[in-house]
Formats: structure tokens, sequence, C-alpha cells
């Protein structure tokens, strides 16, 4: 039987991509999604022969529906349009790579459908993490990352018990700014915050990038994705981007994945898992790289990664709060609103604004979400 998918965010860099994926390997695509690309989801959709497309963007419904004028194709909109396709359990796996909290109610709404997901949306495990977990669990579903590091540990952990754990090293290429001191990072540009060294992705996550969220974020991930403690994770600097993250076992044995910083890889092994087929990535040469260097982060200056290990350290909503704070500050520095130092300290005072709280239920998420954006408002408006 060909394998089907949906991909929600088919027009985002990890979207495109597990098209390229989906397309080398046969997997049928019956539904796609994206934010307000309307043109190139057109495009794909065609090209895909898809059945179902969604537009994120209400107001392009129109656009959408004339681009596609005569196509037998379903046109939805909205979160309503990626709940129907997250909802249709005709699909094997939903691909969920949307960017931000928006991600949750899909995610959610695809587990309950009873099919697997492969998901590059870590927002939607920083907020709902337990939320998600439990579901997945109950319904037997299986969550397959498509972030390269909790991928790369996910592949150290095959063959291996998981009771056997001690930690897991989960490395960090340090970002744009990475040995920086606060000082010189007072007055970076947008531009210069845009411009990351390894890879290439979206505007929020290379910000996130810049000011280590995104690898606050991770550690928030892998605590979710692996049933880790905090201080079972530890992050290393490594600014090659080579070795994609590791594991080390009892007997202090270190197992890692290495390749070259290439997403194909693990958006390939997430839609393929357990096969490992040829890839279009190109092969690692390590005598090309010849060093591999390892550092420590810089707690300190990077303000966004304590953040979030504090946050998830005191659980509850915390990761919740942290995010939701991070997504609108970043809004704010991609306005020209706030300077980029600004972000970890509006992220770090998300903290202290709020008491512990629980998260039993998608509505708590959206309330303490929705509580640390006017926090960051208030702050900046
Ligand atoms: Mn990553």
């Amino acid at each position: 039987m060909k394998k089907t998918i949906s991909i929600l965010g088919s027009t985002g860099s990890i979207g495109t991509q597990a098209i390229e994926v989906a397309q080398k390997h046969g997997i049928q695509i019956n539904a796609l999604a994206a934010n307000r690309n309307t043109k190139l989801l057109a495009k794909q959709c065609i090209e895909n022969n898809v059945k179902t497309a969604c537009i994120f963007d209400e107001g392009l419904y129109q656009e959408l529906k004339e681009l596609l004028e005569g196509r037998n194709i379903k046109i939805l909109t909205g979160m309503d349009g990626l709940c129907e396709i997250a909802a249709d359990n005709t699909d094997d796996m939903m691909v969920n790579s949307v960017v931000g909290m928006v991600g949750l109610l899909p995610t959610l709404t695809a587990i309950k459908s009873g099919k697997d997901i492969a998901l590059a949306n870590k927002e939607t495990l920083v907020a709902g993490g337990n939320l998600v977990m439990n579901l997945a669990k109950q319904m037997n579903v299986k969550i397959y990352t498509v972030d390269s590091e909790h991928s790369a540990i996910f592949q150290c952990l095959q063959g291996n018990k998981r009771s056997q754990l001690k930690k897991i090293l989960l490395t960090a290429s340090g970002g744009p700014f990475f040995g920086k001191t606060a000082h010189e990072l007072k007055n970076v540009t947008i531009e210069q915050a845009l411009n990351h060294p390894n890879w290439s992705m979206g505007n929020k996550i290379t910000i996130d990038s810049s000011t280590l969220m995104n690898k606050g974020l991770e550690f928030i991930e892998a605590k979710w994705l692996f049933d880790l403690t905090p201080d079972q994770i530890e992050i290393i600097v490594h600014r090659q981007s080579v070795l994609h993250s590791a594991v080390e076992y009892n007997d202090n044995s270190v197992i890692a994945q290495m390749g070259v910083p290439d997403m194909k890889i693990p958006i390939q092994y997430a839609l393929l898992y357990p096969e490992r087929m040829e890839c279009s990535c190109q092969r690692l040469s390590l005598t090309d790289y010849g060093t591999l260097t390892f550092e420590n982060p810089d707690y300190e200056t990077f303000k966004c990664l304590s953040a979030c290990i504090e946050a998830i350290s005191r659980g509850g909503a915390y990761p919740c709060i942290v995010n939701g704070a991070n997504e609108e500050a970043v809004g704010h520095f991609l306005k020209g609103k706030i300077g980029f130092l600004d972000i970890g300290e509006i992220v770090s005072q998300s903290l202290d604004k709020f008491g512990f709280n629980e998260i039993t239920s998608y509505e708590d998420v959206i309330e303490f979400d929705r509580a640390a954006r006017d926090f960051v408002n208030s702050r900046v408006l």
C-alpha cells in the first residue's frame, strides 16, 4: 500500500523539502496547507495532484480559488481548514511544519484521528508538551521528530535500551553571534540576525537561532519527546553543525549521529522510518571539515536559553509562557520596535511575571499563551 501524507506549512523550508522527499520516494500527498503564499501553494497542489488545499489567511481564499480554477481540489481556510485536514484519517501521516503555537490544535486533532505525526513544529511540544505526549500515548500514535538534533537523538536510541540512557548531548550551532558579548550585541540589526551561518530557514526560527531561544525550545522539546529530566540534557555548542546530537549511555559510551547540515535527512528519516533510502543531500566528508569543535554556551548573554531551561525546570505553564512571550517579542524585533537584547530580557521577565499554574487542557495553553503575549505588549506598546 502506498503511503499517504498531508503537509501543513507546505510552502516553508521544511514543507518544500518534505514534498521533494515524498516525490522521490513515491509517497502520495493528499492535502497541503500554507499560511499566505497562494501562488506556491497552488503550484504544489497541481503538481502533486492533491485532493485538498488550505490557505490559513482567510482573506486569500478568492485568490487561491482562482489559481485552482477548473481543478478538482477542495479549498479550505483558517484553523478550521488545518483541523479538517488533520482529522482526515485516510492519511497515514501528517507533517506539521507550520510556524508557532498555531500548530498545536492541528497536532492534537491529528493524534485524535489516530495518524502518526512528523513534527517540525516545536512550539506545539513546548507549549502543550504534556497534552500532546499523553494523547499520543493514549491513541498509540507515533510522533517522529523533524528537528535535526532530535532526529539525531532518536537515531542514536535505535537498538539500545532507553532505560540505560544516562543523558543526551544536544548540539547547538551557536548562531551568528556566538562568542559575542552583550555589549557587542546591543545594536544588532534585523539583517544581521537573519543571517545564519549553517542553515537556511524561515525568519522566526532564524531569529530564534540567533538568540539561542531555538536551543531553549529544543531543550524543552527533547524533554517531552524522550521523557527526560532537565539535568539529563546538556547543551554543547558545535559550530560546524555536522554532529547533530548524541546520547550517552550508562557505560559512558557516547553515540552520535552525523551528516551534512541538510534537513532532508531528518525529514526523510521521519517519513520513511525505519528505512534508510538514498537521499538527495550531499555525502559527509569528515576530512573536508578536518576539525570539529565543541564548546559551552554563554547562558549569561543569551538569556532566552537560560529562561527556557528555567521554565521547563519549574514546569507547568512556564514553557508555554516563555514561548508566547518570545513569539511576540520576535514579532516586535522584526518590526524594528525593540532591540535584539530586549528579546531575551522580555522572555526572562515573563518567567517572573506569573505564578505556578498547571496546563491541563488546550484552553489552558491558549490562556497562558495569551497572557504572556499581553505582558510583552504591555511592555513594548
Ligand atoms: Mn534544530
